[in-house]
């Protein structure tokens, strides 16, 4: 207690300090490489400095959240946990990379990466608790999806070099060669990233998943149709990725397909056809449903955190409700695709159905990630002004705010590889 002073100026004096630096942005490449030629030092020595950079960056924006969302219990309890380690990973600012302080860091990552296993969750409580304690108007509700957006990307990306991390130097017995191995994987897992993700087996894994939830839920599901290049083929598709961000993205995408596609069938339900398109700067994969499509206005709405907030069906609801679509699955997922700078996008018909694509970089060496940065302009949406109408009609339809959202969504994010069209 006697310290509690001087560690909280300390602490505060580190956060101001790390914040100064901007997150280093690497790509597939760039974790395949070290990957395969980097040392525990040297990745030890990178995160050292980098995980504080990162977690200095987004508290800081943290700081700056509409004081009534701060007060929140779920928020105040998730900004504890950053506090706490932010704190842990900075005791290794002078430890020298000798072996004892290798394996200690390492548990020590382990030990973060499950303290934020709920972070999402707890932060989603943290929102509802807003909304059913105060009013929240419409500036509030912007300056929470531009923050909730860089958080969560914040997130992904630090469990990303915790994983590579502890994936290949972790849990002495060999882990970097059970990585490598990637045990039933044909041996050619570098951490997380499968430089042969072979995206049609991706597809039929999150397909069968979704379907088995599909058949419980209304006892029957959709097939599936899966095409490359507009024609059937039974030959893998192999990219370089993090097979189990893909999976996230198709398994939220299925589910939301086979929803549609059986609330709006009696009798046999239309196939949802997936299309893989290789092309030479994206790999694309559309999955196209008949379930009946929905409005413009809600396609944009269903990529908001406010909007997509409901009380959680209770965990005795939960296997009754499986595809109810609650959480943050849809907004989640385009941060996956965006990280490694691809994108997800919704293109509806109502009266007919949904086409959902997934783009990937083609390029391993573009696919960078796509990292929020704290700094003056970022901290000016969290004070947002009156809008005043330039175009007729209310400034507050969902079509109007989502492309201040859009422009929003790529400010402040960490820049992308120029092309030269
Ligand atoms: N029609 N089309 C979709 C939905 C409806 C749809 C839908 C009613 C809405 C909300 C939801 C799940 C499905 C689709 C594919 C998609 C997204 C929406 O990727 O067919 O849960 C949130």
């Amino acid at each position: 207690m006697r310290l509690a002073g001087t560690i909280f100026t300390n602490v505060t004096k580190m956060l101001d300090f790390y914040s100064q630096f901007n997150p280093s942005p690497l790509s597939i490449k760039q974790f395949i490489d070290f990957g395969l030629n980097a040392c525990e030092r040297k990745s030890y020595l990178f995160l050292r400095k980098e995980l504080p950079v990162r977690l200095a960056n987004i508290m800081k924006e943290i700081a700056l959240l509409p004081e009534n969302l701060l007060r929140m219990p779920s928020v105040g309890l998730v900004n504890q946990w950053y506090e706490r380690s932010f704190e842990e990973i900075i005791q290794f600012e002078k430890m020298e990379p000798e072996p004892t302080v290798l394996t200690q860091f390492c548990q020590r990552l382990v030990h973060i990466r499950n303290r934020h296993a709920d972070v999402v969750q707890t932060m989603a409580q943290g929102v509802l608790e807003l909304k059913e304690s105060h009013e929240v108007d419409t500036g509030t509700e912007n300056s929470i999806q531009y923050f909730l957006d860089r958080f969560y990307m914040s997130r992904i990306s630090i469990r990303m070099l915790i994983n590579q991390h502890t994936l290949l130097f972790g849990e002495q017995l060999g882990a970097k060669q059970a990585s490598l191995n990637g045990i039933g994987n044909g041996g050619r897992h570098i951490g997380s990233i499968d430089p042969a993700c072979d995206i049609a087996a991706v597809v039929r894994d999150a397909y069968e998943n979704a379907r088995f939830l599909c058949d419980r839920y209304y006892l029957a599901s959709p097939e599936l149709e899966l095409l490359q290049n507009g024609v059937p083929s039974g030959r893998p598709m192999p990219v370089v990725y993090v097979p189990s961000h893909l999976y996230h993205m198709l398994f939220e995408l299925f589910k939301n397909a086979m929803r549609a596609v059986m609330e709006s069938h009696e009798g046999s339900p239309p196939p949802i056809q997936v299309n893989l398109v290789l092309g030479r700067e994206d790999v694309s994969v559309k999955m196209s449903d008949r379930g009946g499509g929905i409005p413009r206005s809600v396609t944009d709405l269903l990529f908001k955190y406010m909007y997509s907030t409901a009380p959680q069906p209770s965990k005795s609801d939960s296997h009754t409700v499986p595809l109810a679509g609650y959480g943050y699955g849809l907004p989640i997922s385009r941060l996956y695709a965006r990280y490694f700078h691809g994108d997800l996008v919704l293109m509806s018909c109502e009266g007919y159905g949904t086409d959902a694509v997934i783009y990937l970089k083609a390029l391993s060496n573009e696919a960078n990630e796509l990292l929020p940065i704290f700094n003056r302009t970022s901290s000016k949406f969290y004070r947002p002004v009156p809008q005043i109408a330039d175009w007729s009609g209310s400034l507050n339809t969902a079509t109007i705010s989502q492309c201040k959202n859009k422009d929003k969504n790529k400010d402040n994010m960490s820049p992308s590889v120029s092309h030269t069209l």
